[in-house]
This record gives structure tokens, C-alpha cells and sequence, in this order.
């Protein structure tokens, strides 16, 4: 028997001690090699803060491994030997710990499974990829759900989820109120401005943040977004303190005020706990069982607790089952032909569209921005200009702090764009000026009114939207839940389509060209 070591790449998306690799490797034996790599720094352009949170939180758990017992040896991006990527690094490091074999946690997106699975022929040693099991659906109970059905609908494998977990559910196997989805109650309007509007928790950079603020500063100076509001935890403690401050003080109004938007307030109700749980500082099903908890004790409502626990152990594990299942030219998909390219105003926020200002803004300053921003705002308008879904993809992974493409791309191509063809969703969420109305206080002060369709001062999305509508019938109009707008659309007076259309062609000319088709 060998004593050389076995070498553990710790990826920065694993930053949890029971990732799958770690528990595989005695610690005696064990190396952990973290690498701050310029490939993964740059593979896309990430906002400035996404970059020092993920470096900030992978140098404090290089700490907290050691303090474990692990022997870790830490590639620093400024290490002047730093060869710049995963595989060199390892390579590297092969050199400097002769290991007799590699034990590794499968990564996040296609691009990094490929890497990792050329590293045996490369290395000539055996390689281990263990499954990441902080997620509830391994890839073999997603691809059985999915084979044994001719539509992936989230709201089944939710239920299916529900039942393994037992979350929610009473004693005799039926869901907790007797429903299982309170979606409808989760609608509401914004309220009045409220001075106790809680506030995500601000955390302070120490020294170590502070080192690599600086450093971010200056090598990504020309990348997107601002470092000013850098308040994110990075160690699993203050995750914690986050997470409690949640389900203190947003968890019992989460669900009522879900998809409502108001100006200058980014957060809300929400957690803002998604980029703690995608890097490993929060464990997602340990969070849903805490909600449940709550609620069982009177201090969370049905709605609330349900609308919750149904976004992580529904959509989250669904749009990663949906990611690995479809297969690498998933992020290659266009159903509705969509060509334009992305506005500027996507890397600026300078538009007089007051959402989108909203929305963007506070993306740059905080790198953050909740669903109904993602979904029905900058989403909502990349799908009804027909905006390049490739282009619109690249800018979400870039912009937010929780983007890693296993989440994104199904959200972003198949939730927002419906360039999938309707794998995620069985209709676009297309929505006019009407729906942000309802859900925001963003119209109030734009230049736009958002009750015209035609006119200088007409709201951009109802023109977009129906010119959206008349741009795709062929595709949707067979569609039996688009079949109410298409009726509103060809009850319309022609003059007045021909002039919807014409107002939708001006703004997007004066807005955006067109891509080329690849
Ligand atoms: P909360 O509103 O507090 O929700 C609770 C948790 O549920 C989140 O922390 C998250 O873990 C989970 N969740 C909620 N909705 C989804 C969803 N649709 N898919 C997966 N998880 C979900 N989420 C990411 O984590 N990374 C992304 O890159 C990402 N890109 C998105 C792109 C688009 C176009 C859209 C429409 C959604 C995207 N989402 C993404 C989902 C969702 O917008 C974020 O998870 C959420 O806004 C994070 O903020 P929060 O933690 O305050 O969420
Ligand atoms: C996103 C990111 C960034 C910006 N930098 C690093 C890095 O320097 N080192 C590292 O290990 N991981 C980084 N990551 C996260 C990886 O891109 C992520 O682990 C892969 O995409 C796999 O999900
Ligand atoms: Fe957005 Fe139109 Fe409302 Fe202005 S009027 S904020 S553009 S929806």
C-alpha cells in the first residue's frame, strides 16, 4: 500500500466540509487544493462583487479547513506562478504532492465536468467524481422522474419532493392545509411604504475581505457592478445570522409581499440567502426544515412557509435536475428565433423605463435583484424585444452574486425566454406595462405613461407586448393558455394593431440591432 497522498480539489461553489470528495478522503491522507484561477475568474465578465464574495468565502474556508484538521494548499490569484486554470493547477500541484490519486466534487456546469473528467487521461492517476449530494434529487432520480413523463412539470416533481422530505406534509401523507401549492395567496400588491421594512443583515469586511476588495478593485476594474455596498457574509457564521434574521423578521410576510416590487428597496421580504447556499455556507434542506419548524410552531403562516420551502426544494432542485438532464446544447436553444442584441442600458441602467432602472441599478450596486425583478422586469423585456437568449443568459450569470449555470440557464432561457419551447414553462411570462403596475410603485414616477400603447410617452412594454404576441402566433398561438390574449389581439381595430406595431418597431430601432444568426 502507497502512503502518497490523495489530492482534493475543493472548487469555489463546494465551500461546505462535507462536501462529498472531503468525506470520500481520510484527512490524514488528504490535500485539499483550492485555486483562485483567472480562467474562472473571466470565463464570463461577473460583477465585481460576485468575484469577492466567492474569493473572500473560498480564503475563509481554506481557514476554517485547517482548523478541521486538513492540510490545504491554498493558489492565491496573485501567486506570480499561477498558471491561470483548474487543470494547470492541478497539474501544479501534482507536481508539488505526487498523489496517487484525485477525489473531486462534480462541478457546476458542463464545462467544468469536462474538465474534470479529462483529468485521468491527462494525469494518468485515478480521478473520483463524487456526485454532489448537497442537492435532494441526485441526477439518477431525475432522469427516472423525467423518463416516466411526456411534460416536466415543476409542480409534480415538487410534489414528489415534498413527499421524500416530508416537509409540510400531515400525518396521513396529504400536504399540510390540505393543498399543496398556496401560490394564489402569494400575490399581493406592494404595501405602503413601511419605516420598519426589515433589512438584509450588512456584514463588514474583516481583513481578509478587505484584501481581496482591493484586489478585485484593481484587476476588475472594467468588469460590471460596485464594490461601495459590499455587505455579503462570508463564512458559514454569518450565513447563520442572516438565515435567523430571516426567519425572525421576512419569513411570516415572505409569501404575502413574494412578487410585489418597490422603488429604492431591493430586498423586501426575501431572504437574500441564495449565494450562501449555491457556494456550500447554507445547507438547503436543513433552511426548509427549520421553515417547517417555524410554522409546526405558529410563527410562520402556511402561505409563507409553503411559498418558501416550495422555491428550494421545487424550482431549485427541478431547474438543476432540468440543466443536466438536456444536456450541454441546452444553452444553445432558441425556439422564438430571437435576435436582437442587449440593450446597453442592460450594463448601465440609464433608460428612462423606470423598472428597468430600478431593477438594473440595484443589480450593479448589490449584485442582487429578487425573482419577479429577474423574471418579469429585465426578463420579462428581453423576451418581448425578442432579445438573443444567448446574450440575455451571459448577462445573468455575469450580474448576480447566485449565478452559476446550473440555476441560471434553465431560469433564464426556459423561465424567462421560453426559448426552450416551453420544457420549463407551459406559457411565456410575457406580461405588458399593466402586470408592473399592479405589482410595483415603479410607473408612478416614469416618463412613460403606462396606460398608452402608441405615442411618445407610451409605456415600451405594451406596444413590445403585443407586438411580441403578433411576432410569434405561429408558435404560440395554438397555445390553449395564450388563447385568451391572442382573442384581445385579434379583436383589436387594424388601424390600431398596424400602429402597436409600428410604435414596437420604432423603439426597438432606436434601442437595438440585430444579432447575427450563429
Ligand atoms: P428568495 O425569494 O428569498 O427565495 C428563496 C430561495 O429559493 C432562494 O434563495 C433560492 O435558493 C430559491 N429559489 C427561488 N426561486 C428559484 C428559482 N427559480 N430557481 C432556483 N432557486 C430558486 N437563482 C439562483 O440561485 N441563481 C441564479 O443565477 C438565478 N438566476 C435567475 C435568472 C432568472 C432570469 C430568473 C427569473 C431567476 C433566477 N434565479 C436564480 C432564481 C431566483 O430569482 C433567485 O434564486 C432569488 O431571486 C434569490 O434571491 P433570494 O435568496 O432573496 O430568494
Ligand atoms: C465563480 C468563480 C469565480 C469567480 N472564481 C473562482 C475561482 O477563482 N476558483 C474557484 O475554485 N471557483 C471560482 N468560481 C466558481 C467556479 O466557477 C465554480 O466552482 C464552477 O463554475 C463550477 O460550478
Ligand atoms: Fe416600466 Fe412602463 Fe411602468 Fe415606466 S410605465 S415603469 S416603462 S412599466
Amino acid at each position: 500500500m502507497t502512503d502518497a497522498p490523495i489530492l482534493i480539489p475543493v472548487l469555489g461553489d463546494q465551500l461546505s466540509p462535507d462536501i462529498a470528495a472531503l468525506r470520500a478522503v481520510d484527512k490524514a491522507r488528504g490535500i485539499v487544493l483550492m485555486m483562485e484561477v483567472a480562467d474562472e475568474t473571466t470565463y464570463v465578465r461577473h460583477h465585481k462583487a460576485k468575484i469577492a464574495f466567492i474569493l473572500s468565502a473560498m480564503r475563509h474556508h481554506a481557514d476554517r479547513l485547517r482548523a478541521l484538521g486538513w492540510t490545504v494548499d491554498y493558489v492565491r490569484l496573485d501567486d506570480p506562478d499561477n498558471e491561470g486554470s483548474f487543470t494547470a493547477e492541478v497539474a501544479r500541484a501534482i507536481e508539488r504532492h505526487r498523489p496517487c490519486a484525485i477525489h473531486v466534487t462534480e462541478g457546476g456546469e458542463w464545462r467544468v465536468r469536462a474538465m474534470l473528467e479529462a483529468w485521468e487521461a491527462r494525469f494518468a492517476l485515478p480521478v473520483t467524481i463524487h456526485e454532489d449530494d448537497r442537492f435532494l434529487c441526485s441526477h439518477a432520480e431525475f432522469d427516472t422522474w423525467a423518463a416516466a413523463r411526456k411534460q416536466l412539470r415543476m409542480e409534480f416533481f415538487y410534489r414528489d419532493m415534498r413527499r421524500k422530505t416530508g416537509l409540510l406534509m400531515a400525518q396521513d401523507g396529504a400536504p399540510e392545509g390540505g393543498q399543496w401549492n398556496y401560490d394564489a395567496d402569494n400575490r399581493k400588491p406592494p404595501p405602503q411604504r413601511d419605516l420598519l421594512m426589515p433589512q438584509p443583515l450588512r456584514f463588514s469586511p474583516d481583513a481578509i475581505t478587505q484584501e481581496v476588495l482591493a484586489m478585485v478593485a484593481t484587476r476588475f476594474a472594467d468588469h460590471i457592478g460596485s464594490l461601495d455596498h459590499f455587505a455579503f457574509a462570508v463564512t458559514p457564521e454569518d450565513a447563520e445570522r442572516q438565515r435567523r434574521h430571516f426567519l425572525d423578521e421576512m419569513l411570516p410576510r415572505f409569501g404575502d409581499y413574494q412578487d410585489a416590487m418597490l422603488t429604492d428597496e431591493p430586498f423586501l421580504w426575501h431572504s437574500v440567502l441564495s449565494p450562501y447556499i449555491n457556494i456550500g455556507l447554507l445547507d438547503p434542506l436543513d433552511l426548509c426544515q427549520a421553515i417547517d419548524q417555524r410554522y409546526r410552531a405558529g410563527k410562520a403562516p402556511l402561505n409563507c412557509a409553503e411559498g418558501f420551502i416550495r422555491q428550494i426544494i421545487g424550482w431549485r432542485e427541478y431547474v438543476r435536475g432540468v440543466y443536466w438532464h438536456e444536456g450541454p446544447d441546452y444553452g444553445r436553444r432558441n425556439a422564438l428565433d430571437a435576435r436582437r442584441d442587449l440593450p446597453d442600458f442592460y450594463w448601465s441602467g440609464e433608460t428612462d423605463m423606470r423598472c428597468m432602472t430600478q431593477a438594473i441599478r440595484q443589480t450593479i450596486d448589490h449584485s442582487y435583484a429578487h425573482h419577479i425583478q429577474r423574471l418579469m422586469i429585465t426578463g420579462n423585456f428581453a423576451l418581448i424585444a425578442g432579445i438573443d437568449p444567448h446574450q440575455v443568459h451571459i448577462w445573468y450569470l455575469e450580474v448576480y452574486a447566485d449565478a452559476y449555470e446550473w440555476v441560471e440557464l434553465p431560469n433564464t432561457l426556459g423561465m424567462a425566454l421560453f426559448a426552450d419551447g416551453g420544457l420549463l414553462g407551459s406559457k411565456p411570462y410575457a406580461a405588458s406595462g399593466a402586470y408592473i403596475n399592479r405589482m410595483s410603485d415603479y410607473c408612478g414616477g416614469c416618463r412613460y405613461d403606462v396606460k398608452k400603447r402608441v405615442g411618445d410617452d407610451a409605456c415600451p412594454f405594451n406596444a413590445l407586448y403585443w407586438d411580441f404576441l403578433a411576432r410569434n402566433e405561429k408558435l404560440l398561438g395554438r397555445n390553449p393558455r395564450m388563447a385568451m390574449p391572442y382573442r384581445n389581439w385579434a379583436r383589436m381595430a387594424p388601424d390600431d394593431r398596424t400602429a402597436i406595431r409600428a410604435q414596437a418597431a420604432r423603439f426597438l430601432n432606436g434601442t437595438t440591432g440585430r444579432s447575427e444568426p450563429d
